[in-house]
Protein backbone atom coordinates (compact mmCIF):
# COMPACT_ATOMS: atom_id res chain seq x y z
CA UNK A 1 0.00 0.00 0.00
CA UNK A 2 1.10 3.67 -0.61
CA UNK A 3 -0.56 6.73 0.90
CA UNK A 4 0.04 9.53 -1.78
CA UNK A 5 -0.92 13.17 -0.53
CA UNK A 6 -2.43 16.20 -3.24
CA UNK A 7 -1.01 19.11 -2.12
CA UNK A 8 -1.90 21.91 -2.52
CA UNK A 9 -4.81 20.74 -5.13
CA UNK A 10 -5.04 23.23 -8.09
CA UNK A 11 -7.74 24.78 -10.03
CA UNK A 12 -9.84 24.96 -6.90
CA UNK A 13 -10.18 28.24 -4.75
CA UNK A 14 -8.46 27.85 -1.74
CA UNK A 15 -5.93 25.74 0.25
CA UNK A 16 -7.25 21.57 0.21
CA UNK A 17 -5.10 18.48 1.12
CA UNK A 18 -5.86 15.30 -0.40
CA UNK A 19 -4.47 12.34 1.04
CA UNK A 20 -5.25 8.60 -0.44
CA UNK A 21 -4.27 5.22 0.86
CA UNK A 22 -3.67 3.32 -2.89
CA UNK A 23 -3.63 -0.48 -2.91
CA UNK A 24 -2.99 -2.32 -6.18
CA UNK A 25 -3.99 0.77 -7.90
CA UNK A 26 -6.90 2.00 -6.34
CA UNK A 27 -7.95 4.46 -3.74
CA UNK A 28 -8.62 2.29 -0.58
CA UNK A 29 -8.95 5.24 1.99
CA UNK A 30 -9.21 9.00 1.66
CA UNK A 31 -8.62 12.23 3.86
CA UNK A 32 -9.74 15.84 3.34
CA UNK A 33 -8.14 18.65 5.18
CA UNK A 34 -8.92 22.22 5.02
CA UNK A 35 -5.78 24.28 5.63
CA UNK A 36 -6.47 27.43 7.60
CA UNK A 37 -8.61 28.99 9.97
CA UNK A 38 -10.55 32.27 9.19
CA UNK A 39 -12.88 33.35 12.27
CA UNK A 40 -15.76 35.11 10.60
CA UNK A 41 -17.93 34.04 12.78
CA UNK A 42 -15.99 35.59 15.63
CA UNK A 43 -14.98 38.62 13.55
CA UNK A 44 -19.02 38.87 13.57
CA UNK A 45 -19.37 39.11 16.95
CA UNK A 46 -20.50 42.15 19.11
CA UNK A 47 -20.42 43.75 15.72
CA UNK A 48 -24.17 45.92 13.93
CA UNK A 49 -25.92 42.72 12.36
CA UNK A 50 -26.42 45.47 9.97
CA UNK A 51 -22.61 44.73 8.85
CA UNK A 52 -22.75 41.40 7.88
CA UNK A 53 -23.73 41.19 4.27
CA UNK A 54 -20.65 43.52 4.19
CA UNK A 55 -18.11 41.32 6.18
CA UNK A 56 -19.37 37.78 5.60
CA UNK A 57 -19.25 38.23 1.41
CA UNK A 58 -15.59 38.46 2.56
CA UNK A 59 -15.61 35.03 2.86
CA UNK A 60 -14.97 34.56 -0.83
CA UNK A 61 -14.27 36.12 -4.05
CA UNK A 62 -15.82 33.12 -5.69
CA UNK A 63 -19.44 33.11 -4.19
CA UNK A 64 -19.72 36.50 -2.01
CA UNK A 65 -23.12 37.37 -3.55
CA UNK A 66 -24.45 34.11 -1.91
CA UNK A 67 -23.32 34.70 1.48
CA UNK A 68 -24.54 38.43 0.97
CA UNK A 69 -28.11 36.95 -0.06
CA UNK A 70 -27.91 34.43 2.99
CA UNK A 71 -26.72 37.23 5.65
CA UNK A 72 -30.19 39.58 3.94
CA UNK A 73 -32.18 36.41 4.28
CA UNK A 74 -31.19 35.88 8.30
CA UNK A 75 -31.85 39.53 8.38
CA UNK A 76 -35.07 39.74 6.92
CA UNK A 77 -36.05 36.78 9.04
CA UNK A 78 -34.86 38.07 12.27
CA UNK A 79 -36.61 41.67 11.67
CA UNK A 80 -39.62 40.09 10.24
CA UNK A 81 -39.77 41.67 6.33
CA UNK A 82 -42.00 41.20 3.68
CA UNK A 83 -39.62 41.83 0.41
CA UNK A 84 -41.66 43.45 -2.24
CA UNK A 85 -41.60 41.83 -5.60
CA UNK A 86 -38.95 44.19 -7.18
CA UNK A 87 -36.62 43.69 -4.12
CA UNK A 88 -36.38 39.62 -4.50
CA UNK A 89 -36.17 40.06 -8.21
CA UNK A 90 -33.71 42.13 -8.87
CA UNK A 91 -31.79 40.00 -5.72
CA UNK A 92 -32.36 37.42 -8.01
CA UNK A 93 -30.86 38.73 -10.73
CA UNK A 94 -27.93 39.53 -8.72
CA UNK A 95 -27.20 36.22 -7.58
CA UNK A 96 -27.92 34.94 -11.54
CA UNK A 97 -25.22 36.88 -12.32
CA UNK A 98 -23.05 35.02 -9.65
CA UNK A 99 -23.94 31.70 -10.55
CA UNK A 100 -23.62 32.02 -14.45
CA UNK A 101 -20.11 33.34 -14.00
CA UNK A 102 -19.23 30.87 -11.31
CA UNK A 103 -20.18 27.77 -13.24
CA UNK A 104 -18.99 29.25 -16.68
CA UNK A 105 -15.65 29.60 -15.15
CA UNK A 106 -15.89 26.14 -13.17
CA UNK A 107 -16.54 24.19 -16.26
CA UNK A 108 -14.43 26.14 -18.36
CA UNK A 109 -11.24 27.65 -17.05
CA UNK A 110 -11.19 24.38 -13.95
CA UNK A 111 -12.51 21.67 -15.46
CA UNK A 112 -11.99 20.99 -19.24
CA UNK A 113 -8.05 21.31 -18.53
CA UNK A 114 -9.04 17.57 -16.86
CA UNK A 115 -10.63 16.20 -19.99
CA UNK A 116 -8.59 17.78 -22.72
CA UNK A 117 -5.31 18.50 -22.75
CA UNK A 118 -4.01 22.46 -23.03
CA UNK A 119 -0.71 21.34 -23.01
CA UNK A 120 -1.16 20.40 -26.65
CA UNK A 121 -2.21 23.61 -27.78
CA UNK A 122 1.94 23.89 -28.23
CA UNK A 123 1.48 21.69 -31.37
CA UNK A 124 -1.72 23.75 -32.39
CA UNK A 125 -1.55 24.09 -35.92
CA UNK A 126 -5.18 25.30 -36.96
CA UNK A 127 -5.92 28.49 -37.92
CA UNK A 128 -8.75 29.59 -35.46
CA UNK A 129 -7.10 33.32 -34.32
CA UNK A 130 -8.58 32.41 -30.32
CA UNK A 131 -6.06 29.20 -30.04
CA UNK A 132 -3.38 30.53 -32.39
CA UNK A 133 -3.16 33.53 -30.19
CA UNK A 134 -3.09 31.74 -27.02
CA UNK A 135 -0.41 29.02 -28.91
CA UNK A 136 1.85 31.80 -29.33
CA UNK A 137 1.77 33.24 -25.68
CA UNK A 138 1.93 29.18 -24.48
CA UNK A 139 5.53 29.21 -26.51
CA UNK A 140 6.21 32.18 -25.40
CA UNK A 141 6.88 30.51 -21.85
CA UNK A 142 8.05 27.26 -23.01
CA UNK A 143 9.07 27.46 -26.29
CA UNK A 144 10.28 23.64 -26.77
CA UNK A 145 8.29 22.26 -29.54
CA UNK A 146 5.47 19.75 -28.79
CA UNK A 147 3.92 19.92 -25.33
CA UNK A 148 3.78 22.99 -23.14
CA UNK A 149 5.64 22.15 -19.68
CA UNK A 150 5.17 25.39 -18.02
CA UNK A 151 3.11 27.44 -16.02
CA UNK A 152 -0.09 27.72 -15.75
CA UNK A 153 -0.45 24.31 -17.09
CA UNK A 154 1.61 22.71 -14.40
CA UNK A 155 1.24 20.34 -12.92
CA UNK A 156 0.13 18.67 -16.27
CA UNK A 157 -0.18 14.42 -16.17
CA UNK A 158 -0.31 11.83 -18.84
CA UNK A 159 -3.90 10.66 -19.06
CA UNK A 160 -6.51 9.63 -21.23
CA UNK A 161 -7.22 13.24 -22.84
CA UNK A 162 -9.48 14.38 -25.74
CA UNK A 163 -7.62 14.45 -28.26
CA UNK A 164 -9.03 14.44 -31.87
CA UNK A 165 -9.21 17.59 -33.25
CA UNK A 166 -12.86 17.84 -34.43
CA UNK A 167 -13.82 17.33 -31.05
CA UNK A 168 -10.94 18.88 -28.77
CA UNK A 169 -10.68 22.38 -30.67
CA UNK A 170 -14.72 23.03 -30.52
CA UNK A 171 -13.89 23.03 -26.09
CA UNK A 172 -10.40 24.29 -26.26
CA UNK A 173 -12.02 27.32 -28.65
CA UNK A 174 -15.10 28.09 -26.20
CA UNK A 175 -12.47 27.62 -23.00
CA UNK A 176 -10.63 30.70 -24.52
CA UNK A 177 -14.39 31.88 -25.44
CA UNK A 178 -15.40 31.59 -21.59
CA UNK A 179 -12.32 33.97 -20.11
CA UNK A 180 -14.89 36.76 -21.82
CA UNK A 181 -18.33 35.25 -21.18
CA UNK A 182 -17.48 34.96 -17.40
CA UNK A 183 -16.78 38.38 -17.09
CA UNK A 184 -20.52 39.04 -18.85
CA UNK A 185 -21.70 37.16 -15.21
CA UNK A 186 -19.46 39.87 -13.33
CA UNK A 187 -20.52 42.97 -15.21
CA UNK A 188 -24.73 42.01 -14.82
CA UNK A 189 -24.24 41.17 -10.61
CA UNK A 190 -22.69 44.82 -10.51
CA UNK A 191 -24.84 46.74 -12.73
CA UNK A 192 -27.46 45.72 -10.04
CA UNK A 193 -25.39 45.80 -7.04
CA UNK A 194 -22.92 48.29 -7.55
CA UNK A 195 -19.77 46.20 -7.91
CA UNK A 196 -18.67 42.99 -8.05
CA UNK A 197 -17.11 41.15 -5.83
CA UNK A 198 -18.57 42.41 -2.19
CA UNK A 199 -21.67 44.08 -3.24
CA UNK A 200 -22.92 46.82 -1.82
CA UNK A 201 -26.43 46.95 -2.75
CA UNK A 202 -27.77 43.63 -0.99
CA UNK A 203 -30.00 45.27 2.14
CA UNK A 204 -32.14 43.73 4.62
CA UNK A 205 -35.76 44.01 3.35
CA UNK A 206 -34.74 44.45 -0.30
CA UNK A 207 -31.90 46.12 -2.37
CA UNK A 208 -30.59 49.62 -2.73
CA UNK A 209 -31.31 50.44 -6.78
CA UNK A 210 -34.26 51.95 -8.55
CA UNK A 211 -33.76 50.22 -11.72
CA UNK A 212 -34.50 52.27 -14.99
CA UNK A 213 -34.74 50.76 -18.90
CA UNK A 214 -31.24 51.14 -19.13
CA UNK A 215 -29.68 48.99 -16.72
CA UNK A 216 -32.17 46.64 -17.12
CA UNK A 217 -31.68 46.30 -21.04
CA UNK A 218 -27.94 46.45 -20.49
CA UNK A 219 -28.93 43.45 -18.11
CA UNK A 220 -30.71 41.74 -20.56
CA UNK A 221 -27.96 42.09 -23.44
CA UNK A 222 -25.59 40.15 -21.80
CA UNK A 223 -27.63 37.78 -20.50
CA UNK A 224 -28.92 37.09 -23.93
CA UNK A 225 -24.84 36.49 -25.08
CA UNK A 226 -24.73 34.34 -22.25
CA UNK A 227 -27.61 32.27 -22.87
CA UNK A 228 -26.32 32.05 -26.74
CA UNK A 229 -23.10 30.40 -25.15
CA UNK A 230 -24.64 27.75 -23.24
CA UNK A 231 -27.10 26.72 -25.85
CA UNK A 232 -23.95 26.83 -28.63
CA UNK A 233 -21.05 25.96 -26.69
CA UNK A 234 -21.45 24.46 -23.35
CA UNK A 235 -24.33 21.99 -23.63
CA UNK A 236 -22.07 21.16 -26.91
CA UNK A 237 -19.22 20.46 -24.74
CA UNK A 238 -20.90 18.56 -21.89
CA UNK A 239 -22.16 16.23 -24.90
CA UNK A 240 -18.86 15.57 -26.36
CA UNK A 241 -17.04 14.88 -23.06
CA UNK A 242 -20.22 13.18 -21.61
CA UNK A 243 -19.90 10.84 -24.81
CA UNK A 244 -16.34 10.30 -24.43
CA UNK A 245 -15.72 9.70 -21.10
CA UNK A 246 -19.16 7.73 -20.11
CA UNK A 247 -16.83 5.47 -17.59
CA UNK A 248 -16.54 8.98 -15.19
CA UNK A 249 -20.48 8.44 -14.95
CA UNK A 250 -19.64 5.56 -12.49
CA UNK A 251 -16.49 7.29 -11.00
CA UNK A 252 -16.59 9.13 -7.95
CA UNK A 253 -19.39 7.91 -6.26
CA UNK A 254 -20.33 8.87 -3.02
CA UNK A 255 -23.42 8.30 -0.33
CA UNK A 256 -26.49 9.66 -2.72
CA UNK A 257 -28.11 11.50 0.20
CA UNK A 258 -28.73 15.24 -1.40
CA UNK A 259 -29.44 18.79 0.59
CA UNK A 260 -31.19 21.49 -0.78
CA UNK A 261 -32.34 24.64 1.38
CA UNK A 262 -33.74 25.95 -1.73
CA UNK A 263 -32.75 29.05 -4.01
CA UNK A 264 -33.99 32.05 -5.63
CA UNK A 265 -37.69 33.32 -4.80
CA UNK A 266 -40.06 32.42 -7.31
CA UNK A 267 -43.84 33.41 -7.41
CA UNK A 268 -44.84 31.16 -10.22
CA UNK A 269 -43.69 28.27 -8.47
CA UNK A 270 -44.85 25.81 -6.14
CA UNK A 271 -43.13 26.53 -2.57
CA UNK A 272 -42.03 29.57 -3.74
CA UNK A 273 -38.57 28.75 -4.60
CA UNK A 274 -37.21 27.76 -8.23
CA UNK A 275 -34.92 25.36 -6.80
CA UNK A 276 -36.96 23.40 -4.46
CA UNK A 277 -35.63 22.99 -0.83
CA UNK A 278 -35.64 19.22 -0.17
CA UNK A 279 -33.32 15.71 1.00
CA UNK A 280 -33.21 13.26 -1.07
CA UNK A 281 -32.08 10.62 2.13
CA UNK A 282 -32.05 6.68 1.94
CA UNK A 283 -33.83 6.63 -1.27
CA UNK A 284 -36.49 8.92 -0.23
CA UNK A 285 -37.48 12.65 -0.58
CA UNK A 286 -38.19 14.36 2.70
CA UNK A 287 -39.30 18.19 3.48
CA UNK A 288 -36.27 20.08 4.73
CA UNK A 289 -35.96 19.86 8.17
CA UNK A 290 -33.58 22.19 9.99
CA UNK A 291 -33.48 20.66 13.43
CA UNK A 292 -31.61 17.87 11.80
CA UNK A 293 -28.30 19.75 11.41
CA UNK A 294 -25.78 19.47 14.02
CA UNK A 295 -22.25 19.92 13.69
CA UNK A 296 -19.60 17.00 14.97
CA UNK A 297 -15.88 18.17 15.53
CA UNK A 298 -14.28 15.13 16.62
CA UNK A 299 -11.72 14.96 13.21
CA UNK A 300 -11.66 18.88 13.39
CA UNK A 301 -9.49 21.46 14.84
CA UNK A 302 -11.42 22.87 17.37
CA UNK A 303 -12.02 22.08 21.33
CA UNK A 304 -15.86 22.89 20.94
CA UNK A 305 -18.78 20.57 21.91
CA UNK A 306 -19.21 18.17 18.99
CA UNK A 307 -22.83 17.62 18.08
CA UNK A 308 -24.77 20.67 18.75
CA UNK A 309 -26.74 22.91 15.91
CA UNK A 310 -25.55 25.98 14.55
CA UNK A 311 -25.62 28.95 17.01
CA UNK A 312 -25.25 26.13 20.12
CA UNK A 313 -21.61 25.37 19.82
CA UNK A 314 -18.83 27.25 20.82
CA UNK A 315 -15.77 28.03 18.41
CA UNK A 316 -12.14 27.52 19.99
CA UNK A 317 -9.38 26.81 17.67
CA UNK A 318 -7.57 24.03 18.64
CA UNK A 319 -4.76 23.36 16.00
CA UNK A 320 -2.99 20.61 17.78
CA UNK A 321 -5.90 19.12 18.82
CA UNK A 322 -5.27 14.65 19.25
CA UNK A 323 -6.38 13.00 15.60
CA UNK A 324 -8.18 16.24 14.25
CA UNK A 325 -6.60 16.78 10.81
CA UNK A 326 -9.08 19.85 9.38
CA UNK A 327 -10.02 22.91 9.97
CA UNK A 328 -13.33 22.22 8.08
CA UNK A 329 -16.28 21.45 10.56
CA UNK A 330 -18.52 17.62 9.61
CA UNK A 331 -22.12 18.82 9.63
CA UNK A 332 -23.93 15.92 9.22
CA UNK A 333 -28.19 16.19 8.72
CA UNK A 334 -30.00 13.07 10.81
CA UNK A 335 -26.40 12.40 12.21
CA UNK A 336 -26.05 11.31 8.47
CA UNK A 337 -23.05 13.25 5.76
CA UNK A 338 -25.17 14.80 2.85
CA UNK A 339 -23.80 16.08 -0.13
CA UNK A 340 -24.96 19.56 -1.66
CA UNK A 341 -24.85 21.28 -5.04
CA UNK A 342 -26.14 21.40 -8.48
CA UNK A 343 -27.05 17.53 -8.43
CA UNK A 344 -28.56 17.53 -5.41
CA UNK A 345 -30.42 20.91 -6.64
CA UNK A 346 -31.53 19.23 -10.12
CA UNK A 347 -31.98 15.32 -7.57
CA UNK A 348 -34.29 16.92 -5.13
CA UNK A 349 -36.11 18.58 -7.76
CA UNK A 350 -36.82 15.50 -10.50
CA UNK A 351 -38.06 13.57 -7.46
CA UNK A 352 -40.39 16.83 -7.21
CA UNK A 353 -41.79 16.84 -10.51
CA UNK A 354 -39.82 20.21 -10.94
CA UNK A 355 -41.09 20.65 -14.95
CA UNK A 356 -38.06 22.76 -15.78
CA UNK A 357 -35.95 20.22 -14.15
CA UNK A 358 -37.30 17.02 -15.56
CA UNK A 359 -37.63 17.87 -19.19
CA UNK A 360 -33.88 19.27 -19.12
CA UNK A 361 -32.38 15.94 -16.84
CA UNK A 362 -34.92 13.21 -19.18
CA UNK A 363 -33.59 15.20 -22.32
CA UNK A 364 -30.20 14.94 -21.64
CA UNK A 365 -30.28 11.08 -20.09
CA UNK A 366 -31.58 10.30 -23.59
CA UNK A 367 -29.20 11.76 -24.99
CA UNK A 368 -26.24 10.25 -22.93
CA UNK A 369 -27.68 6.98 -21.97
CA UNK A 370 -27.10 7.91 -18.05
CA UNK A 371 -29.59 7.51 -15.60
CA UNK A 372 -30.58 9.59 -12.42
CA UNK A 373 -28.61 7.68 -10.32
CA UNK A 374 -25.55 8.48 -11.97
CA UNK A 375 -25.62 12.05 -10.85
CA UNK A 376 -23.83 11.22 -7.97
CA UNK A 377 -20.55 10.81 -9.84
CA UNK A 378 -17.64 12.99 -10.81
CA UNK A 379 -18.76 13.43 -14.55
CA UNK A 380 -22.51 13.59 -13.53
CA UNK A 381 -21.38 16.64 -10.62
CA UNK A 382 -20.38 18.04 -13.96
CA UNK A 383 -23.14 17.65 -15.86
CA UNK A 384 -26.01 19.17 -13.82
CA UNK A 385 -23.77 22.00 -13.51
CA UNK A 386 -23.64 22.78 -16.70
CA UNK A 387 -27.96 21.83 -17.36
CA UNK A 388 -28.05 24.08 -14.15
CA UNK A 389 -26.75 26.95 -15.97
CA UNK A 390 -28.86 26.69 -18.87
CA UNK A 391 -31.90 26.34 -15.98
CA UNK A 392 -30.88 29.62 -14.37
CA UNK A 393 -30.09 31.84 -17.75
CA UNK A 394 -33.25 30.83 -19.43
CA UNK A 395 -35.11 31.35 -15.80
CA UNK A 396 -33.49 34.87 -15.03
CA UNK A 397 -35.52 36.43 -18.01
CA UNK A 398 -38.78 35.90 -16.02
CA UNK A 399 -37.08 37.89 -13.20
CA UNK A 400 -35.84 40.51 -15.47
CA UNK A 401 -39.20 40.79 -16.85
CA UNK A 402 -41.30 40.91 -13.73
CA UNK A 403 -39.23 43.93 -12.76
CA UNK A 404 -40.98 47.34 -12.35
CA UNK A 405 -40.35 50.50 -13.41
CA UNK A 406 -41.38 53.68 -11.70
CA UNK A 407 -40.74 55.74 -8.55
CA UNK A 408 -43.99 54.15 -7.00
CA UNK A 409 -42.28 50.95 -6.78
CA UNK A 410 -41.05 49.81 -3.85
CA UNK A 411 -37.60 47.96 -4.00
CA UNK A 412 -36.94 47.79 0.37
CA UNK A 413 -38.72 47.21 3.24
CA UNK A 414 -38.27 49.97 5.87
CA UNK A 415 -37.18 48.23 9.22
CA UNK A 416 -35.52 48.60 12.48
CA UNK A 417 -33.04 46.47 13.82
CA UNK A 418 -34.77 44.87 17.09
CA UNK A 419 -32.99 44.60 20.25
CA UNK A 420 -33.34 40.63 20.37
CA UNK A 421 -33.75 38.43 17.43
CA UNK A 422 -32.94 35.37 15.83
CA UNK A 423 -32.86 34.67 12.05
CA UNK A 424 -31.89 32.25 9.88
CA UNK A 425 -31.01 32.73 5.75
CA UNK A 426 -31.24 29.76 3.42
CA UNK A 427 -30.11 29.61 -0.35
CA UNK A 428 -27.93 27.86 -2.36
CA UNK A 429 -24.55 29.08 -3.23
CA UNK A 430 -23.41 27.86 -6.68
CA UNK A 431 -21.66 25.15 -4.56
CA UNK A 432 -24.55 23.92 -2.58
CA UNK A 433 -26.98 24.49 0.24
CA UNK A 434 -25.89 27.51 2.58
CA UNK A 435 -27.06 28.63 5.85
CA UNK A 436 -26.66 32.11 8.14
CA UNK A 437 -27.64 31.72 11.65
CA UNK A 438 -27.53 35.12 13.41
CA UNK A 439 -28.41 35.61 16.87
CA UNK A 440 -29.19 39.49 18.19
CA UNK A 441 -28.96 40.77 21.91
CA UNK A 442 -28.59 44.28 22.39
CA UNK A 443 -28.85 45.07 18.97
CA UNK A 444 -25.59 43.65 18.34
CA UNK A 445 -24.43 40.34 16.79
CA UNK A 446 -24.22 38.00 19.45
CA UNK A 447 -23.35 34.91 18.02
CA UNK A 448 -23.06 34.34 13.66
CA UNK A 449 -22.95 30.94 12.11
CA UNK A 450 -22.53 30.07 8.59
CA UNK A 451 -23.00 26.32 7.45
CA UNK A 452 -21.51 26.60 4.20
CA UNK A 453 -21.59 24.06 1.14
CA UNK A 454 -17.88 23.07 0.92
CA UNK A 455 -18.17 22.38 4.73
CA UNK A 456 -20.98 19.96 3.88
CA UNK A 457 -19.28 18.16 0.79
CA UNK A 458 -15.49 18.64 2.04
CA UNK A 459 -15.71 18.00 5.75
CA UNK A 460 -13.95 15.09 7.86
CA UNK A 461 -15.01 12.60 9.27
CA UNK A 462 -17.73 12.94 11.85
CA UNK A 463 -17.94 11.57 15.17
CA UNK A 464 -19.21 8.00 14.25
CA UNK A 465 -15.77 8.14 12.16
CA UNK A 466 -17.78 8.17 8.75
CA UNK A 467 -15.92 10.11 5.93
CA UNK A 468 -17.22 13.11 4.28
CA UNK A 469 -18.98 13.27 0.87
CA UNK A 470 -15.80 13.62 -1.17
CA UNK A 471 -13.63 11.46 0.88
CA UNK A 472 -16.07 8.51 0.30
CA UNK A 473 -16.51 9.10 -3.41
CA UNK A 474 -12.55 9.33 -3.60
CA UNK A 475 -12.73 5.36 -2.56
CA UNK A 476 -12.17 2.81 -5.05
CA UNK A 477 -10.81 5.39 -7.52
CA UNK A 478 -8.79 3.57 -10.11
CA UNK A 479 -5.36 5.25 -10.48
CA UNK A 480 -3.03 4.32 -13.30
CA UNK A 481 -0.50 5.74 -12.11
CA UNK A 482 -0.29 7.02 -8.36
CA UNK A 483 2.56 9.05 -9.22
CA UNK A 484 0.16 11.05 -11.66
CA UNK A 485 -2.85 11.80 -9.65
CA UNK A 486 -5.22 12.94 -12.48
CA UNK A 487 -7.92 10.09 -11.67
CA UNK A 488 -8.46 11.72 -7.70
CA UNK A 489 -7.98 15.21 -8.92
CA UNK A 490 -10.90 14.72 -11.40
CA UNK A 491 -12.92 13.63 -8.85
CA UNK A 492 -12.27 16.43 -6.24
CA UNK A 493 -12.48 19.18 -9.28
CA UNK A 494 -16.14 17.87 -10.05
CA UNK A 495 -17.04 18.96 -6.41
CA UNK A 496 -16.02 22.51 -7.19
CA UNK A 497 -14.74 22.68 -3.88
CA UNK A 498 -13.93 26.43 -2.32
CA UNK A 499 -11.56 25.90 0.74
CA UNK A 500 -11.88 29.89 1.83
CA UNK A 501 -15.95 29.16 2.19
CA UNK A 502 -15.07 25.80 4.05
CA UNK A 503 -13.19 27.09 6.74
CA UNK A 504 -14.58 30.21 6.94
NI1 LIG B 1 -16.23 30.27 -1.77
FE1 LIG B 1 -19.18 29.06 -1.71
C1 LIG B 1 -18.83 27.46 -0.96
C2 LIG B 1 -20.18 28.56 -3.06
S1 LIG B 1 -20.57 29.29 -0.05
S2 LIG B 1 -17.51 29.53 -3.10
O1 LIG B 1 -18.55 26.46 -0.49
O2 LIG B 1 -20.69 28.32 -3.98
O3 LIG B 1 -21.43 30.51 -0.44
Amino acid sequence: MATKTIDPLTRIEGHLAVKVDVDDNVVSDAWSAGEMFRGFELIMRGRDPMDAQQITQRICGLCPVSHGVASIYAQDDAYGLEVPGNGWRLRNLVQAGNYLQDHISHFYLLSAPDFVDLARLGAYEGDDPKLSMLRDWLRSQDPSPGLIQAAPLLPRYDADYLSEPEFADPVLRHYVTAFDIRILGHKMTALIAGKQPHTPALVPGGITLRPDVKILTAYATMLDKIRRFVDTAMIEDLLTIARRFPQQFNEGRSYGDYLVFGAFIDDEVTGGRYFPAGAWIDGRLEPLDLGAITEDLRFSMFDSTSGLAPLQSDLSPAPDKDGAYSWIKAPRYLGRPMEVGPNARLVVGYHQGHPDIKRLVDWFMGETGMHLDQFNSSLGRHAARVLETKLIADRTVNWLRGVRLGAAEPVCARFDVPREAVGVGLTEAPRGALGHWLEIRGHKVHRYECVVPTTWNCSPRDDQGRRGPMEQALIDTWMADPDQPIEAARVVRAYDPCLACSVH
